[in-house]
């Protein structure tokens, strides 16, 4: 039977990982399968869109490379939202490069985002040494690691028998592997019959706007009802259609952050009681 039939809550069993279990155990507490992308340049706006946005999202994803100003200490002053706020984090760092070389992006450099970021992602492109080069960072400090199985953008080559194998990746390393980056559910993909016992992986799922359609740059939206009720997924994840244009309009972000969650829990509670 599917996972999809499932609550957030009752699927916590089905998982290990202790960044698999704090997600669901966050969205099943909040009630919300809201992720907020804070894709801006200013530590001042990312800090006050993540503090607007806090109460109404289970997760909140980083781009921590594209701060012009970074400083170390604005994650500590995400860190101390998270807690406030009570929200899982995200780097969406994409790492893609071989296993030596991921796991010193992962722990060193200027970010050092393993000593922070419960989540991260990767390409699967290089095989399943991108995860045993991750894991052996992420796996003793606890973190996940979400394979990016297909993109949201037109065109994208992530499709196909390469989904399918980024999915049997997944599969062979379920202590650390938590789910995919995808347009809908990967439960069964890939498999001959149903013969694996635990197919319960995370779908989180960009490209997802109220209001448009797409951008100028091959970035694609669909709507909460269709990512969760239609296509599966678990997670819808929102930058511009909850931020817009102007990151200081707080009560906006708010409004729009309360919208979407809105519109996400009720596409949720038609699944599971469908
Ligand atoms: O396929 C993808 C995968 C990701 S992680 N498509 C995406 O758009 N993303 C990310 O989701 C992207 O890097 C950006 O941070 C966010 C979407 O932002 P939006 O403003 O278009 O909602």
């Amino acid at each position: 039977s599917s996972f999809l039939r499932q609550t957030y809550g009752q699927r916590i069993q089905n998982h290990t990982n202790p960044a698999a279990k704090l997600l669901l155990e966050t969205m099943e507490r909040k009630k919300t399968n809201l992720a907020v992308s804070v894709d801006v340049v200013k530590s001042k706006d990312f800090l006050a869109i993540i503090d607007a946005v806090g109460p109404f999202v289970c997760l909140v994803k980083t781009h921590i490379d594209i701060l012009e100003d970074f400083d170390y200490s604005t994650i500590q002053r995400l860190q101390d939202l998270s807690v406030k706020h009570d929200f899982v984090i995200f780097e969406d760092r994409k790492f893609a490069d071989i296993g030596n070389t991921v796991a010193l992006q992962y722990s060193s450099g200027v970010h050092k985002i393993a000593n922070w970021s419960h989540i991260t992602n990767a390409h699967p492109v290089p095989g399943p040494s991108i995860i045993s080069g991750l894991s052996s960072v992420g796996l003793p400090l606890g973190r996940g690691l979400l394979l990016l199985a297909e993109m949201s953008t037109r065109g994208a080559l992530a499709t196909g028998s390469y989904t399918e194998d980024a999915v049997r990746m997944a599969r062979a390393n379920r202590d650390f592997v938590i789910g995919f980056i995808a347009q809908r559910t990967m439960e069964g993909v890939g498999l001959q019959s149903h013969s694996v016992d635990n197919d319960d992986f995370l779908t989180l799922t960009p490209g997802v706007g109220l209001d448009s359609k797409g951008d100028a740059m091959g970035q694609q939206y669909r709507t909460p009802r269709q990512v969760i009720l239609e296509s599966g997924c678990d997670v819808i994840i929102v930058g511009r259609g909850i931020y817009g244009k102007d990151p200081s309009l707080v009560d906006e972000i708010k409004l729009q952050a309360q919208r979407y969650r809105e519109a996400g829990w009720q596409a949720y509670q038609e699944r599971i009681s469908a």
